[in-house]
């Protein structure tokens, strides 16, 4: 079975990712986590990435801040999906990193989520989507999310109406 690799080019990006991480082991996806750094530790990044590919990684969540180049440099050394998650921090939000990880250049693309936890979760989840392009089981446990979350909408609004013609 294929799997997801997670990287941060810093721990302080670990409260955010986790998220990503906790994910996709609830939808019963196997996730590698590393700190691995576009500026500080490249060759390292670089090693990685080629090496989870001759593993058969299926797809790569990256979580950064400030300059937020680690998606972009992950995706120049593979065709697997690279998803970016923009993270605040220090001295820009998520917003200035998120328009830094879009403007990919052609032919080089990594797919942006919203920052935050959000965007982490929904990293997972779009991982997960593109793993199960070729795995009905993994489908069918997304579908299986999304009734759940239908039925927690309708619930809500049952709950709500009944209030309303008090
Ligand atoms: C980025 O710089 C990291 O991804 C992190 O979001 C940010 C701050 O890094 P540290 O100050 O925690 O090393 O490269």
């Amino acid at each position: 079975m294929t799997w997801v690799a997670i990287l941060m080019g810093s721990d302080s990006d670990w409260p955010v990712m986790s998220a990503a991480q906790q994910t996709l082991g609830d939808l019963g996806i196997e996730t590698e986590v590393r700190v691995t750094s576009a500026h500080r530790t490249l060759e390292d990044t670089l090693s990685y990435v080629e090496d989870a590919q001759s593993r058969h990684c299926g797809a790569f969540i990256c979580g950064a801040s400030l300059a937020a180049h680690l998606a972009g440099v992950v995706a120049s050394q593979t065709l697997r999906p690279v998803i970016g998650v923009p993270i605040d921090q220090g001295p820009v939000d998520a917003g200035d990193v998120l328009v830094s990880k879009v403007q990919m250049p052609v032919g080089m693309p990594v797919a942006t989520t919203s920052g935050g936890k959000v965007g982490a979760k929904n990293a997972g989840y779009l991982a997960a989507q593109i793993l199960a392009v070729a795995d009905e089981a993994l489908a069918e446990r997304l579908r299986a999310d999304r009734a759940t979350r239908a039925a927690k909408v309708k619930k809500q609004n049952t709950k709500l109406q009944a209030t309303l013609n008090e």
